[in-house]
């Protein structure tokens, strides 16, 4: 069943005909946007905000902030400014190129300023999410051998500092208390440092950005991203999200995540384009309210957002002037036909489908304005992409046929390390030459790409990446469990929801009272979007003669399917 494709909206777009683009495109015409053309040395900082300070967007609004409490914009300069005074703090403290410095709070200006100041001394940002509880910011400090982070008085109990002796910065933002003593008072120093800093120019294969995220075995990995990366996403926000110079641009992503980064700051902001931040939590009156009160054009959000806007009803949507949107995009998850034809009958758009990856870095299949939409197709590569399903075997597959989606290795703003692990870096390029993405998918006909599914373990609930295997890890140091299975629950609004199959040590009961204390007992060890949703408690796990939990069993039991091939299965 072919389902009927959507026209495509006439308009002035950056990308006017993606079928020759594809054939003619080569990624060395970006390079001469980029000061590595003339002088061999580049910054992303500089490309991104100061660059812009020497044109008629000096005075432009870089930034448009707002939360329940604030209010506020921020041009280019301004930005240049304060991020040159937190470049000369960290400077201060002896921070150098390949550094890694963290951020670990709240969407605001300040988190903003920092990764940009970050960024100009050279030093890798680490940016995470402020959801993350102890266990999890230990392992991800404590892995990459952070030396300064960034957070607020309220998120400093989370950092187990006397377990982390290469931390050696601790920069608060907001208003310490006695117990904060020793550390570094944010707005302290920003007031005394200079707005003048030299940039620390590096290479383009110099380390940009380190994001952690989950993979189905073992502890997150650091996936590192070089300053190169600049050439895809300077591009993508051209193309994909079809920034122009008088767009005010809303990307909802928190910068803890890759589409908070690549798609929220670098992006925009290459293109000299208003970027809107929104703090605090969801909400569906808020949300429409940013696209009303800031003129929102192009707005950039995840299949789970777009769920729970559609489940809050038109009445919600009615309320508010939306008119001033023109292109709309969604990236995370499978974006279900539903929902597009939801947000052509409520905001007379069609929703972009865009596919992509931490690893990959920026956007890789994408819907375009100037093209026809498939809804539930995540669309075609972008210029200068090659991508494919293949068998196991790296050998392309013929359309219709699902296999593992990769990409050709080599596009620009590609991984460059797993970091500390070279060997987890390999195991994706190891088939002929193709980057295997863990998702499966299919190509129609019309070159059209359409997601079926992880190939491996991995959990995406509202959008967010989930590794079963830290769950579990986190399970099990419970003293009532004993074993412990994690999988993703197919779920209407979320996509998946966590849920856990365990079995108790003997001397415990399944009370609600302990499966409520369990539930908690990950939350507020690990995060609370890593709690399950669900447990259900078993005598007995299935697991392979080696030990391993088949989540694959716990799977079919959950969704009542056949069990497949068991022959590896304990007993
Ligand atoms: C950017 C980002 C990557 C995984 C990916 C896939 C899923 C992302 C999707 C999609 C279906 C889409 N995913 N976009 N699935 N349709 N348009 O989300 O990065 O957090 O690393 O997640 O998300 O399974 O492999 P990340």
């Amino acid at each position: 069943m072919q389902p009927i494709a959507l026209p495509i909206v006439e308009g002035k777009y950056n990308l006017k005909n993606y079928e020759e683009a594809y054939k003619t495109f080569d990624w060395s015409e970006v390079e001469k946007e980029f000061t590595w053309y003339e002088t061999g040395k580049v910054n992303m900082a500089y490309e991104a905000i100061d660059k812009h300070c020497e044109t008629h967007r000096k005075n432009k609004v870089a930034l448009y902030y707002s939360d329940a409490n604030r209010d506020e914009q921020y041009t280019f300069l301004d930005l240049k400014r304060l991020s040159n005074k937190f470049a000369n703090i960290l400077k201060e403290l002896g921070i150098v190129k390949g550094d890694r410095v963290f951020i670990f709070m709240p969407r605001s200006p300040e988190l903003y300023t920092a990764a940009l100041g970050t960024i100009k001394t050279g030093a890798i940002l680490g940016p995470l999410f402020e959801a993350f509880m102890r266990e999890a910011v230990k392992d991800r400090l404590a892995d990459s051998e952070a030396v300064a982070i960034v957070t607020t008085p309220e998120l400093l109990a989370r950092i187990p500092i006397s377990e982390l002796p290469t931390l050696k910065h601790i920069i608060l933002v907001g208003d310490a208390d006695e117990n904060d003593q020793g550390h570094i008072s944010y707005q302290d120093e920003m007031s005394r440092a200079s707005d003048q800093f030299e940039i620390e120019w590096v290479d383009r294969e110099d380390g940009l950005v380190l994001h952690y995220t989950s993979g189905s075995t073992g502890k997150p990995k650091g996936v590192l991203h070089v300053h190169n990366a600049m050439i895809q996403q300077y591009q993508t926000a051209k193309w994909v999200l079809d920034l122009q110079e008088e767009d005010v641009y809303w990307c909802t992503a928190d910068p803890g995540w890759v589409t908070g980064t690549a798609a929220g700051m670098f992006g925009p902001w290459l293109n000299g384009a208003s970027n809107v931040v929104r703090g605090g939590r969801f909400s569906p009156d808020d949300w429409y309210q940013t696209i009303e009160k800031f003129n929102v054009t192009i707005w950039y959000s995840a299949p789970t957002a777009f769920r729970m806007l559609m489940g809050a009803g038109d009445e919600s949507v009615k309320k508010y002037n939306l008119s001033t949107l023109r292109h709309v995009l969604s990236v995370g998850e499978p974006l279900n036909p539903e929902v597009v034809h939801w947000g052509l009958r409520v905001f007379e758009k069609r929703i972009h489908d865009t596919w992509w990856m931490t690893e990959t870095g920026a956007q890789t299949i994408c819907n375009y304005p100037c093209m026809e939409i498939k809804p539930g197709s995540m669309g075609k590569p972008v210029p200068g992409i090659i991508a494919a399903i293949v068998d196991d075997e790296g050998n392309e597959l013929p359309p219709n046929r699902m296999g593992n989606l990769a990409i050709k290795q080599g596009w620009p703003s590609m991984m460059r390390q797993i970091w500390n692990s070279p060997e987890k870096y390999d195991e994706y390029f190891q088939t002929k030459g193709w980057y295997v993405s863990g998702d499966s998918a299919f190509m129609d006909e019309d070159g059209y790409f359409w997601f079926q599914g992880r190939i491996d373990d991995v959990i995406m609930t509202a959008g967010e990446r989930v590794g079963p295997f830290e769950i579990e890890s986190k399970l099990i140091e419970h003293p009532a469990i004993a074993e412990a299975g994690v999988i993703g629950k197919p779920d209407a609004a979320r996509g998946e929801i966590i849920k856990a199959f365990i079995a108790l040590r003997n001397g415990y009961d399944a009370t609600d009272d302990l499966l409520e204390e369990i539930r908690n007992f990950v939350k507020t060890g690990l995060a609370a979007h890593a709690a399950p949703r669900e447990i259900e408690v078993k005598e007995k796990l299935p697991k392979t003669r080696s030990g391993k939990i088949m989540r694959r069993v716990l799977k079919a039991w959950e969704l009542g399917l056949a069990t497949g091939d068991l022959s590896t299965l304990e007993d």
